[in-house]
Formats: C-alpha cells, sequence, structure tokens
C-alpha cells in the first residue's frame, strides 16, 4: 500500500502557516491533518469550521480531518466535507458510528473510524465495509508531544492482519500520536500506511523542514 504523511498541522506556527504549506506541496506530502477538539471528548481545543474551511482555500493538499467531539452524527454537517478528504469520528464518541461513516460517504468523504488506545479494533468488525480506513491512536488524544503507548504498536499489527484475513487489503491504517522517525519505522513494518506527523517527526525543533520531511519518508519507505 501506498505509504503516505500527513502532517498534523495543530504542530505549527500559524505564523509559519504559507511557507509550511508551500514546502508540503513541493514536497508531495499527501494529506493535511486538522485535529478538530471540543473540549470534552478531548481536554482541548481545536480547529473550529471556519478555520478548516480557510485551511482548504491556502492549500491543494487534501484534508485529513480527525474529528474529537462528542456525538459527531450531529455535527458532521457543519464541515462541509469536500470529495476526497479523509474524516475521522471516534468509535466512542458515538452511539450512531455506521450513521456517522455513511454521512461522510454521502458527502464523498472517506470515512475513517478511530479508536484510542483502549479501544479494542474488534468493535469495528460489523463497519468494515462502511471504511475507507482505520485510525490507531497511538497516544490518548488531546495533546502532542506525548510518549507512544508501547501496546498499540502491536494492535496495529494485528489490525493489519485482521483486515487483510477478512479481505479487506486495501483498508488503510493511520497511526497518530509520537510517530517519530523510530516509531514511524516501527508503525510501517506492522502495517500502517499513514502517518500523521507531528512534534517528534516533521514538527521537531532544530531541524529544517524539508530535512525532517525527508527523513521521515526514509523511515516509512
Ligand atoms: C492529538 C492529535 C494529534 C497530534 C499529533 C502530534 O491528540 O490528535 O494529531 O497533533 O499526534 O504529534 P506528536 O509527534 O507531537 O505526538
Ligand atoms: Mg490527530
Amino acid at each position: 500500500m501506498k505509504k503516505m504523511i500527513s502532517p498534523s498541522l495543530m504542530c505549527g506556527r500559524i505564523a509559519n502557516y504559507p511557507h509550511t504549506l508551500d514546502v508540503f506541496a513541493k514536497t508531495g506530502i499527501e494529506y493535511l491533518h486538522v485535529d478538530v477538539m471540543d473540549g470534552d471528548f478531548v481536554p482541548n481545543l481545536q480547529f473550529g469550521t471556519d478555520t478548516v474551511r480557510q485551511l482548504r482555500g491556502m492549500s491543494n493538499i487534501p484534508l485529513d480531518i480527525h474529528l474529537m467531539i462528542e456525538r459527531p452524527e450531529d455535527k458532521l454537517a457543519w464541515f462541509d466535507i469536500q470529495p476526497g478528504e479523509y474524516v475521522s469520528v471516534h468509535a466512542e464518541s458515538t452511539k450512531h458510528l455506521q450513521k456517522c461513516l455513511a454521512m461522510i460517504r454521502e458527502r464523498g468523504g472517506k470515512p475513517m473510524a478511530a479508536i484510542n488506545p483502549a479501544t479494542p479494533f474488534l468493535m469495528l468488525e460489523n463497519v468494515l465495509g462502511d471504511l475507507d480506513g482505520i485510525l490507531v491512536m497511538t497516544v490518548n488524544p488531546g495533546f502532542a508531544g506525548q510518549k507512544l503507548i508501547p501496546a498499540t504498536l502491536e494492535k496495529v499489527r494485528e489490525l493489519r492482519v485482521y483486515l487483510d484475513a477478512r479481505g479487506y487489503t486495501e483498508t488503510d491504517i493511520e497511526v497518530d500520536g509520537n510517530v517519530s522517525f523510530e516509531n514511524a519505522r516501527l508503525l510501517a513494518d506492522a502495517g500502517a500506511n499513514i502517518f500523521v506527523a507531528g512534534t517528534s517527526s516533521v514538527y521537531k525543533r532544530d531541524l529544517r523542514l524539508e530535512d525532517a520531511i525527508a527523513q521521515m519518508r526514509k523511515s516509512i519507505e
């Protein structure tokens, strides 16, 4: 499967966005990871609907929207989902996961279910056909700069085997949280193919953005 990098925009300084987005375009970055947090599902606030709209106008790179919000079924329509965008909804945040995934699909988006470190992927068994991907959180969501929870690495490995055994060989596995250069390599070997790049890789301090992206590509090759 194609290995893709999705830098987490919340890790960047807003003043640098024009330059950063330009470098992302020139280096072939596949997606822009946009974290949406409601202060309820996670203990933080991030990127409102208007900001998401403005981000679309700043780059041609498609968005990868990670919704960390309660009752996403009530709020998905606020996001003006565009064809080709990934949109992930946390399985823990809704009683109506299938409905959310179908809403994303109807709008031309690529539906993903996100799962926290403590959530078993088996709970997605009955929606595998509704998904384009599964976002495996490798930290508890809410903040950048955390440490990867080791058990999530094995989870990715088991998930890839589980999906392939059921014929879902094209279902993406995205990983998010402390995807450092070293962890990216381990996660790629375990079967992940979309890598959220934050403060531990692409946005690492003291590294030139272009060099950090090149190093990330090498790690996931
Ligand atoms: C946080 C959010 C993530 C972070 C990303 C940061 O819960 O969903 O997308 O922005 O994980 O990366 P790092 O390398 O600082 O952990
Ligand atoms: Mg995220």
